[in-house]
């Protein structure tokens, strides 16, 4: 604090050693600087919104990505008070935006989303910003202050009377000097973190507007128009269920139940498809994602199998010498959404998404079980059809355990016996090992001369990956490049996974640049979601990024390339950049195999150099949706989808 000025009194100092704590560290505070904190920005404000709308003040927010890619947030609550905060006596609005911690401490009632990364407080948004902008509306009247770096810029001001009812209004430019990999919004992040929590808060009304634009491009991140999405769903959680389901045949009409007590309110929906996944089951605590689940989901999965099982038995469809359904069983197919709110969440593990609270534990299975136990009572077709399909669950369990164990006698997934194809790397240090898994055997060549002998190993896959999604696991580990890839990972599947047991930490999807890629892409992406989750929440998956274009001088006998183009977005602006593009030749490259390994290394391989996207989960929802309206029954949407994506990557946080 050596230039502190002389005119700031005890409150400022520790307004100033706060959000410089925060601007210091970043990441304590919103998880990192790269997309994904700088989308963090985005949910707090929101969040404070939201909040608004659980106490009952507030029931639509809109959301602007200007084409700066700063971004406003707009509600229709109370307005943050404007008055005189009795202890720092500044506005209390200044003080939400400059004190740490200053969101949550307030509040009275009600339930607020907070822990987690969430609730840390605007303050951590408004210390991360270059600039930002509030104006509170109460009574018709408007009231302005704004930010530079956290500090106060201009003090509050009575802008004058106005026509619009009460609500909050912030704008903020995230400081680049802070998010230095990129400040660029995506839209399809936010537009699905909003659509689920309008899910999540039925009838609250959320609007995302994309005021950006990328005319003339058809395959960029960006739509080549502004574009406005409306998120509102009257049936909620149901609607949520419902729209996981989307494409899949369905075996009953989505259940609801909902429960109070004291400790909080729980509320689930429930519906079984014909599908085979068994991760379908999302948890939610206060609006929060609970990835590594909790108290909440281990009551709700308890109460499922042991209801089922206990209705199988009085029906006599499980006779006394059959074993029980697992738990897997009776969820396989069953897309719910356990919804629990409560005061105060405890967010435990790794990344703080697991649920800690005991008390919730037995509001959720009392619910689910009598909930589930009288719709089955009362239903007794689409009961049955939920019966059938866990006992064919398990039925295909003991199948797929007397397959595994047929093939690890014959050695196929023994870890010694290393897929024929596969050209392993020399290292045996799984954390400084990378696999290329490679579509073609020409590219796969290619690859092989490429690669870093040490640190790389190549797998090529001949044609197209079996699409596990329809097969069901019984039938996917008999073909050879599941079993190959299984082998070659070397964690194994099913009952048997074993994440520590990965040979690589770094898994590279490497397909080609055009349609017959992507599917592939999408093929493997869901072969891994559906049976190595874990690898993609270690941060395992990537996906690799071959160039498009390549620019070659023009009449020049040498092949080299003087630069390559790996956006189809980025492709003009290049050309612009060059005094006289047509001295150029504009090579597209449709595959891999057209370029030599040189430049497969060069632009694609070399870690140095390279661009990887990392493969998450963080939107469980939306890739269970399109895997499965890509890989589902239906085959009209999966082609539109792919001639829509053709290099559009939604699993992805860049
Ligand atoms: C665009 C972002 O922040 N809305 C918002 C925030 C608050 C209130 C209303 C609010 C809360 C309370 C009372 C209360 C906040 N107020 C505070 C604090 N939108 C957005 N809308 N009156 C208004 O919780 O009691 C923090 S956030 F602390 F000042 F009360």
């Amino acid at each position: 604090m050596a230039n502190k000025p002389d005119h700031y009194d005890g409150s400022d100092i520790q307004v100033l050693e706060g959000l410089e704590a925060v601007r210091k560290r970043p990441g304590m505070y919103i998880g990192s600087t790269g997309p994904r904190g700088l989308h963090h920005l985005v949910y707090e404000v929101v969040d404070n919104a939201v909040d608004e709308a659980l106490a009952g003040y507030c029931d639509t927010i809109e959301v602007w990505i200007h084409p700066d890619n700063s971004i406003t947030v707009d509600d229709n609550g109370r307005g943050i008070p404007v008055d005189k905060h009795p202890k720092e006596k500044i506005p209390t609005v200044e003080v939400v935006l400059t004190i740490l911690h200053a969101g949550g401490k307030f509040g009275g009632e009600g339930y607020k989303v907070s822990g987690g990364l969430h609730g840390v407080g605007v303050s951590v948004v408004n210390a991360l910003s270059s600039r930002v902008e509030v104006s509170v509306f109460k009574e018709g009247v408007q009231y302005d202050i704004s930010f530079d770096h956290g500090k106060t810029a201009e003090k509050l001001r009575e802008v004058g009377k106005v026509k619009r009812g009460n609500g909050t209004t912030v704008t903020f430019w995230p400081d680049p000097t802070i998010f230095t990999d990129t400040t660029v919004y995506d839209y399809d992040t936010l537009a699905s973190r909003f659509r689920e929590m309008a899910f999540l808060n039925k009838g609250l009304k959320i609007i995302l507007h994309d005021e950006r634009a990328n005319p003339g491009s058809t395959l960029s991140d960006l739509a080549p128009e502004p574009r406005t999405e409306v998120f509102q769903y009257a049936g909620g959680i149901v609607d949520f269920v419902k729209f996981l389901n989307e494409g899949k045949e369905t075996l009953n009409k989505p259940i609801y139940f909902e429960a109070e007590n004291d400790d909080g309110t729980v509320e689930v929906a429930m519906q079984w498809s014909s599908s085979y996944s068994t991760n379908s089951v999302m948890a939610f605590a206060n609006n929060i994602n609970t990835h590594e689940g909790g108290t909440h989901l281990d009551g709700f999965k308890q109460a499922v199998t042991r209801t089922i099982n206990e209705y199988a038995r009085a029906k006599g469809i499980l006779k006394e010498k059959d074993s029980n359904l697992s738990g897997d069983d009776t969820r396989e197919g069953c897309a719910a959404i356990v919804s629990v709110k409560l005061h105060d969440p405890q967010f435990e593990g790794q990344t703080k998404t697991k649920l800690g609270n005991t008390e919730i534990r037995p509001l959720v299975q009392n619910a689910v079980t009598q909930g589930l136990a009288e719709y089955l009572e009362e239903n007794p077709k689409p009961a049955k059809r939920i019966i059938d399909k866990a006992t064919q669950a398990l039925k295909a369990r003991e199948a797929a355990r007397k397959a595994r164990e047929m093939t690890r006698r014959k050695g196929v997934l023994d870890s010694f016996a290393l897929p024929g194809k596969l050209a392993d790397c020399s290292s045996k240090t799984p954390a400084d090992s990378e696999i290329f898994i490679v579509e073609g055997d020409s590219a796969g060549g290619s690859a092989k001369q490429a690669r870093d002998r040490k640190t790389q190993a190549i797998l090529p896959l001949r044609g197209k990956i079996l699409n596990v999604e329809r097969a069901g696991l019984h039938r996917s580990l008999s073909s050879d490049t599941i079993s190959s890839l299984i082998t070659a990972i070397g964690t194994n599947i099913g009952d048997d996974f074993d994440a520590d047991q990965a040979r690589y930490h770094r898994i590279i999807i490497m397909t080609d640049a055009d349609v017959d890629g992507a599917h592939i892409r999408c093929l493997l992406l869901t072969f891994f979601y559906r049976y190595m989750p874990e690898l993609i929440n270690r941060g395992y998956i990537y996906i690799a990024q071959p160039p498009i274009f390549g620019l070659k001088k023009k009449n020049s006998r040498s092949p080299k390339i003087e630069r390559y183009i790996y956006d189809e977005s980025a492709l003009g602006k290049v050309l612009a950049e060059y005094d006289n593009p047509d001295k150029f030749d504009v090579q597209r490259y449709k595959g891999l195999g057209e370029m030599d390994p040189d430049q497969l290394w060069e632009t694609t391989m070399e870690p140095e150099t390279r661009t990887l996207l990392q493969v998450n989960i963080d939107d469980a929802a939306e890739a269970e949706r399109v895997v499965s309206e890509l890989m589902g029954d239906q085959v009209e949407p999966r082609k539109e989808f792919i001639q829509k994506h053709a290099r559009d990557v939604r699993f992805l946080d860049i």
